[in-house]
């Protein structure tokens, strides 16, 4: 059965602030309540790249707290500051017990592929762990061949990809060349047709708020009944289309804040959210969760 992993939400206080007694019940939430599998900690979802190295740390540690060895716990270490990452991966690893770390491409100035290659591997080169590539080419520009995820496989040490992108010819393409990496789809308003070319997992922002539908999505799909499928993902997809619309991150947040976890605000400069997103949210929470 693939494994359904949350993209965690962080909440943050009006100044900016990690709320961690919330991010310990939002943690607990998706453990008991969404019954997922994992959670991918350090993520886009978690406004990651807006946060410095002790408030990233502080994230990773209170997640570990309250989930201990309970569900697959998948820290995001990647950053334009290389040394960064390897501070992180190696805290991650070493002190707090993560198995797997995860890294985005290097985004922002047009690195070759030979760069990039080369910080993927410096990143692993001295954690025991497991590495799975982030690949999001709409938010970094980054796009990798079929040639150039096979060239970043050969080393041991990275074991698969979130590919969250659209293209699903190169998704099954490398489904196919690589049956023994790992393979997370990343875009929640395609898990059906990712769950059809046969992912090992799925890691999605809206599993916060939309767990359920999910699994069966993938339950669906495995067991080849796509009628249901098809029917979970057009209901999802009605959902997901509303949150966009108001405001992604702002709208999970606000929904679970409904749902009685305070998540605050996002992190500046993101927008921090308007009276008429909150009412959204409300009737979002009435007719879907
Ligand atoms: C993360 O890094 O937090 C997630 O893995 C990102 C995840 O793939 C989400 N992508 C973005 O937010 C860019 C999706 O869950 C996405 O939010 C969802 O499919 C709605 O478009």
């Amino acid at each position: 059965m693939a494994q359904l992993i949350t993209a965690l939400l962080v909440p943050f206080d009006e100044q900016g602030k990690l709320m961690e007694e919330s991010l310990r019940q939002v943690v607990e939430y998706n453990i008991t309540e969404n019954k997922v599998d994992g959670l991918y900690v350090g993520g886009s979802t978690g406004e990651n790249f807006m946060l410095d190295t002790t408030t990233k740390k502080n994230i990773f540690k209170i997640v570990k707290e309250v989930a201990e060895d309970r569900i697959e716990l998948i820290a995001q270490v990647g950053s334009l500051n290389i040394y960064e990452a390897k501070e992180l991966a190696a805290y991650v690893v070493n002190e707090l017990g993560y198995q797997k770390i995860s890294s985005v491409t290097p985004f922002y100035y047009k690195f070759d592929f030979e760069e990039i290659k080369n910080y993927y591997f410096e990143i692993v080169k001295d954690v025991e762990a497991e590495l799975i590539v982030y690949s999001i080419p709409a938010l970094t520009g980054v796009n990798f061949s079929e040639d150039q995820f096979g060239e970043l496989f050969e080393n041991p040490k990275i074991t698969g990809v979130k590919y969250t992108a659209g293209d699903f010819y190169l998704m099954e393409r490398l489904r196919s060349r690589f049956p023994d990496k790992l393979m997370y789809s990343g875009f929640d308003e395609m898990l059906l047709p990712a769950a059809a070319v046969g992912i090992d997992g799925a890691i999605g922002s809206t599993f916060n708020v939309n767990a359920k539908r999910a699994r069966q999505i993938l339950t669906a799909v495995e067991g080849n009944d796509l009628a249901t499928a098809r029917k979970v993902q057009a209901e999802t997809n009605d959902l997901i289309q509303k949150i966009l619309a108001n405001g992604l991150y702002n709208t999970l947040k606000l929904m679970l804040t409904e749902k009685g976890i305070d998540m605050g605000y996002c992190h500046l400069p993101m927008k921090h959210y308007t009276n008429e997103q909150v009412e959204v949210a409300q009737e979002l929470v009435k007719e879907y969760m």
